[in-house]
């Protein structure tokens, strides 16, 4: 008898094919949003779910959902899943790294050339039809080459985002990290190892790519804002709550900082609005891995991991692998 699969948001056709093979899947094609509530009545009699970081796994829906054997995240960042509480309960989790790398990196990377050289703000002015003349400073804005880039954070994103600066834009690459990378990744990367503070002090790009967890909520505020050079731009491809937001949007009104690009936010997809009245801000709906290609892999991935868990076989990218080893657990 086939398993019973919930797929919570609207995926591609072909990957709803592929889980039909060895699946009863309930699927949300009309990508409705649920509650919490919803979510967990839905979950009822399923042994897996595809999941993405719009739902929450915690313990009260694992405690709810006991038949659950697997939640398969179709995102890198799993912030959305107690990973604790699932492996308490032997439940296997999984994220879809690698296959979104070079993908994220390239918009995180043309999301900071955008706040640099205030595209955005060129487009709404000419849009709103006020390019009347040539002026020699017509928004003009700051360089991308030869500048430094500053790294909060050195997964694989990056890395990826750190040889773009390096390679080929001739950048000088600084970053802080939790654990500083092996000799041999700082050198692939060609990114040297700061402070925190020199971080701040030194970039004059700087890029938001670290995992969420409570323990880095606002780690950029308005103190650590304040040691930016106000010629500076923050890009956040992370997650919302990495920023304080209210700190951010007061220092880019006072012209603290030049310029912001912002694919995350805390609230989202609710935007603080006092942001969306700025000029000197890029904005863009969560998408850094968004090609067709890209959401395609990421997809299949968490498919591939779903498959596997349910029908006894080796997931590609497990986070809780130990679930699976009875006495490691
Ligand atoms: C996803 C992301 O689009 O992978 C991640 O962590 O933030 C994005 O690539 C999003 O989380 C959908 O689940």
């Amino acid at each position: 008898m086939k398993k019973n699969i919930l797929v919570a948001r609207r995926v591609f056709d072909s990957v709803l094919e592929r889980l039909r093979v060895h699946f009863e899947v309930e699927p949300n094609q009309d990508d409705l949003i649920w509650s919490k509530a919803e979510l967990i009545a839905r979950l009822q009699g399923k042994d897996g779910a595809f999941i993405t970081a719009s739902e929450r796994i915690d313990a009260e829906l694992l405690d709810a959902c006991p038949q659950l054997r697997a939640v398969c995240n179709m995102a890198v960042g799993y912030n959305n899943i107690d990973l604790d509480a699932c492996t308490a309960r032997g439940v296997l989790a999984s994220n879809t790294p690698d296959v979104l790398t070079e993908t994220t990196a390239d918009f995180g990377f043309a999301l900071m050339m955008a706040a640099a050289r205030r595209m955005a703000e060129g487009e709404h002015f000419l849009r709103r039809g006020e390019w009347d003349k040539w002026a020699v400073d017509l928004l003009a804005g700051s360089d991308i080459h030869g500048t430094t880039l500053g790294l909060l954070g050195m997964g694989r994103i990056g890395r990826a985002i750190a040889k773009r600066g390096a390679l080929g834009f001739g950048m000088q690459v600084i970053y802080h990290n939790r654990s500083r990378l092996a000799p041999e990744l700082e050198q692939e990367s060609g990114a040297r190892y700061v402070s925190k503070e020199a971080l701040l002090q030194q970039s004059d790009h700087l890029l938001l790519v670290l995992p969420y967890s409570p323990a880095v909520h606002h780690v950029i505020g308005a103190a650590e804002i304040a040691l930016m050079k106000p010629t500076a731009t923050l890009t956040n491809i992370a997650r919302g709550g990495v920023v304080d937001e209210v700190a951010l949007a007061e220092a880019l009104s006072k012209h603290q900082i030049a310029a912001a690009g912002l694919d995350v936010f805390e609230g989202e997809p609710a935007v603080n609005p006092v942001l969306l009245t700025l000029p000197n801000i890029v904005l863009t709906p969560h998408i850094a891995s968004a090609t067709v290609k890209t959401r395609l892999a990421m997809a299949d991935l968490a498919a591939d991991n779903l498959i596997a868990v349910l029908t006894g076989g080796v997931p590609p990218t497990p986070l809780n692998g130990q679930v699976l080893q009875p006495g490691l657990a």
